[in-house]
C-alpha cells in the first residue's frame, strides 16, 4: 500500500513539476495552474465500451501496450488571466492568447507524455503514449480524453458538453497507458455543472451566439465551423465567462 501510494505520489510530482518548469525553460507564457491527476482501470467497463459509445473505431489501452492496467489522465488548468483575454472578445472569436495557448499546450501535453512514459520505463514499468487522430468527417478522436478523464473520476459532463473537473473545465486534457501497481479512482458521483445538479444557469449556452450549444445537446458541425473562422480553429466561449469555469459549482 505503502509503495502504491509512493508511486501516485510520483506521478504526481513529475506532471506537476514539468508543467511548473516548462514556460521558463522554453521562454513561454505562464498560463497554467496546477494540474489535476487521475488513474483510470485499463479493463473498467466503461473503457471496455469506449467503441461503442464515442465509434467503432475507437482505440482500447491495448491498442498501445500489451496487458495495459491504468490510464494515467491529467487536467492541465488554465490561468484566470488567459480565460480574461477570451471573456474581452466579443461574439464566437478568439482572442489571440486563447488561440495562441492551444498550440503551446498541445506541444507541451506531447512532451510531457514521451518524457513521462520514458522515465516509467526506466524504473522498470511499461509504458506507452496513445497515437491518436480525428476523424475530419465525423468529427470525433479514436482516443477521447474526456471519456478517459470521466472514468479516472478528473470531473462530470456540463450542459457544456465540457468535462468540469474540481478545478473547472477550462483547461485541456492528456493521458498516457501504463502498467504501474496503483489503485484506479472511480467517477464521481456529484454533478460538477450547476443546471445539472440544479437546474440552474445556463451561462454556457447564452455565451454559445453561434447556436451549437443549447439545452438539447451540442452540434459538433456548427461549432466546428465557429472555431474554424478563428486562429488555431477554436472558440471556448463556452469554457470562460462562466461559473464553472475554474471550480466545481455544482457540487
Ligand atoms: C474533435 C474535437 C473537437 C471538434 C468536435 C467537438 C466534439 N465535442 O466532439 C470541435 C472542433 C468542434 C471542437 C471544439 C471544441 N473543443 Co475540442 N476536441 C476534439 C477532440 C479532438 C475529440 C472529441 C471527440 O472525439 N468527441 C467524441 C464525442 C463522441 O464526444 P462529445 O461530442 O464530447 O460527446 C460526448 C460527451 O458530451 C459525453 N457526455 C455528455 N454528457 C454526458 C454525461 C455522462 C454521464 C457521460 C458519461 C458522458 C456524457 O458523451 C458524449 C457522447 O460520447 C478532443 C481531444 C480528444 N482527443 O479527446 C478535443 C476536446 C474535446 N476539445 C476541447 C476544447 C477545449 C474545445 C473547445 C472549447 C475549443 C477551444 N479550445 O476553444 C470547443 C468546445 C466544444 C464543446 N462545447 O464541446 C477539450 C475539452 C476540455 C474539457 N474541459 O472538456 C478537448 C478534450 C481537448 C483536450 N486535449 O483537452 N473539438
Ligand atoms: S455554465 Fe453553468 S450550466 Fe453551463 S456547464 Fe457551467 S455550470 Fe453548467
Ligand atoms: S460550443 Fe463551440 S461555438 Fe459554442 S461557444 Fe463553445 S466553442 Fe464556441
Amino acid at each position: 500500500m505503502e509503495k502504491k501510494n509512493t508511486l501516485k505520489e510520483w506521478v504526481e510530482g513529475f506532471i506537476v513539476k514539468y508543467i511548473e518548469e516548462y514556460p521558463d525553460r522554453n521562454f513561454g507564457p505562464k498560463i497554467w495552474r496546477t494540474p489535476l491527476v487521475g488513474y483510470a482501470d485499463a479493463n473498467h467497463p466503461y473503457i471496455r465500451r469506449l467503441p461503442e459509445i464515442v465509434m467503432p473505431e475507437h482505440s482500447l489501452p491495448e491498442d498501445f501496450l500489451e496487458n495495459p492496467r491504468i490510464i494515467i489522465s491529467y487536467f492541465v488548468p488554465f490561468t484566470k488571466e488567459l480565460a480574461q483575454t477570451n471573456v474581452q472578445v466579443a461574439g464566437n472569436a478568439a482572442s489571440k492568447e486563447w488561440s495562441e495557448a492551444y498550440s503551446y499546450t498541445n506541444h507541451m501535453m506531447g512532451e510531457l507524455n514521451e518524457q513521462l512514459a520514458e522515465e516509467l520505463r526506466n524504473m522498470g514499468y511499461r509504458a506507452a503514449v496513445p497515437k491518436w487522430e480525428t476523424n475530419r468527417t465525423l468529427l470525433k478522436s479514436n482516443w477521447s480524453q474526456r471519456h478517459i478523464a470521466y472514468v479516472a473520476g478528473l470531473g462530470t459532463f456540463g450542459i457544456n458538453n465540457m468535462l468540469i473537473s474540481r478545478k473547472g473545465c477550462c483547461g485541456r486534457y492528456n493521458s498516457i497507458v501504463t502498467d504501474i501497481p496503483v489503485e484506479a479512482d472511480v467517477p464521481l458521483e456529484e454533478e460538477n455543472c450547476l443546471y445539472k445538479s440544479r437546474g440552474i444557469c445556463k451561462k454556457c449556452i447564452r455565451n454559445c451566439f453561434s447556436g451549437a450549444l443549447t439545452v438539447e445537446g451540442f452540434d459538433r458541425r456548427k461549432c466546428r465551423e465557429t472555431c474554424s473562422k478563428n486562429p488555431e480553429g477554436v472558440c471556448g466561449k463556452c469554457d470562460t465567462n462562466i461559473p464553472c469555469a475554474f471550480t466545481a459549482p455544482g457540487k
